[in-house]
């Protein structure tokens, strides 16, 4: 079985998170990532967020496998003329960097076209252009801009950012699309192209639905939003607290432990047609046939009291057995599953999404693996690079000679 992407050569510029998962994706599916660091320094996560000292950290090898790491100073004038032959050689130039750092290195959009026409030049910024195109941007700040924080905490609370990384490991997907787009595109056109993502618009795009209620706003309240039917709404889409944003209600409510263990909790959605199931097994028949209970449109003023009877009942079980009980009867439920749950769940490492790799330094670790599943082109997670590991094969590939290795070496370009 063949990779999906074997054959394409992409010329990684990226650092920290967004532009590295947007390569890591297309480095599971089979293409060749190039990633170029600065010599003796590297993407500046491997030394962040260190849990072992002196060696790379988990932030950066659970973002950069199945990647080779070539040092290189792409601004010195032999690092640049070696930066010209990558350029030549790959068919995906990614980056990440601040705005305007490699047109400061020399190579602009029009410069990498001269160099290679059917060069595919993908970038992620914070914003686009506008009034803060210039601007340094991390994974909260574009929560923040994209309308996440807003809309996300709860009622008559401060915003809040969710620990999903939608700005950075969003962006980079969001990327990651607009680049295989690109590549075949150029299958019939012949040509590369720019393609860009800013991280604003990236989590806007996961949004979208608070911008749908922002309009429905201008019609009336939000009736399932907690604040229908006796609080009050503004202007803008409000916090939900936990209310499901979608056309079906749904709440987080506490399962048996929830005194002492903090995710003792499910999300129970009543969704319409499974309502009845999920009546009777709270015990709660009578509301079958009272009108203020038994239409979607009656329980809409009462979701309140309604999830706090059906919290009644789940706090006499644990998440696991109100699972049990629930999904037979086609009620959609969640536990509220911790990070060491899922690193423990065996479903998630027999399928991939949770692999365990060998690092030459750290030993064992966790990582997860590629979410996208590809019947003839599976993804095997190998480990990240060290820091220049494939710097000498990588330079012989493109041509240099040994001698020319050599000098380049004590030039201080690699
Ligand atoms: N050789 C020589 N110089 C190199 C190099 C190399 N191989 N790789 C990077 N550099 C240089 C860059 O050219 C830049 O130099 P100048 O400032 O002189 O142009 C410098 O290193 C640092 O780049 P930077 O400004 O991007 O780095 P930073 O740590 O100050 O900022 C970040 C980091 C993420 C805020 C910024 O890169 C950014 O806003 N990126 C776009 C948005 C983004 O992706 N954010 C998500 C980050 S993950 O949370």
């Amino acid at each position: 079985m063949s990779k999906a992407l074997e054959g394409v050569k992409i010329l990684d510029m990226t650092h920290v998170q967004s532009g590295p998962t947007c390569t890591q994706l297309l480095a599971w599916f089979g293409a060749d990532v190039i990633k170029v660091e600065r010599p003796g320094v590297g993407d500046a996560t491997r030394g962040q967020l260190q849990d072992i000292p002196n060696v790379d950290s988990l932030y950066f090898t659970m973002l950069n496998s199945n990647k080779r790491s070539l040092t290189l100073n792409t601004k010195s004038d032999e690092g640049k003329a070696i930066f010209t032959k990558l350029i030549e050689h790959c068919d995906v130039m990614v980056e990440n960097f601040a705005p305007g750092a490699l047109d400061r290195m020399g190579f602009n959009w029009e410069r990498i076209q001269e160099i290679n026409p059917r060069m595919i030049y993908a970038s992620v910024k914070g914003f686009g252009p506008g009034p803060y195109e210039g601007c340094k941007v991390y994974e909260n700040v574009a929560q923040c801009t994209g309308g996440a924080a807003s809309t996300t905490g709860e009622i008559d609370s401060v915003p809040l950012v969710t620990g999903a990384q939608i700005g950075d490991s969003g962006t980079g997907l969001h990327l990651a699309l607009g680049i295989v787009t690109a590549l075949f595109h150029r299958s019939h056109s012949g040509k590369g192209q720019r393609v860009t993502c800013a991280m604003q618009d990236g989590v806007l795009n996961l949004c979208r639905v608070k911008l749908r209620d922002q309009q429905r706003l201008e019609h009336g309240p939000l009736t399932e939003y907690p604040q229908y039917p006796n609080g009050t709404f503004g202007e803008a889409t409000p916090r939900a607290g936990n209310a499901s944003g979608g056309g079906q209600p749904g709440w987080i409510v506490k399962c048996k432990g929830w005194e002492t263990d903090p995710d003792a909790y499910i999300y129970v959605i009543t969704q319409a047609a499974a309502f009845d199931g999920l009546a009777k097994a709270i015990g709660h028949e009578d509301w079958l046939e009272d009108p203020d209970w038994n239409t979607p449109k009656a329980r809409l003023p009462r979701l309140e009291e309604m999830f706090d009877e059906i919290e009644k009942w789940t706090k006499t079980k644990s998440k696991f057995e109100v699972m049990d009980i629930l999904n037979p009867l086609n009620v959609p439920c969640g536990p509220i599953l911790s990070m060491k749950e899922l690193a423990e769940e065996p479903s998630l490492r027999e399928t991939g999404t949770i692999v365990e790799v060998d690092h030459p330094e750290r030993g064992k670790y966790l990582t997860v693996g590629n979410p996208v599943k590809l019947s003839d082109s599976p993804a095997d997670v190998d480990r990240s690079p060290l820091l220049g590991e494939h710097t000498d094969e990588i330079l012989k590939e493109i041509g240099l000679s040994v001698a020319e290795i050599e000098s380049s070496k004590s030039a201080g370009a690699v």
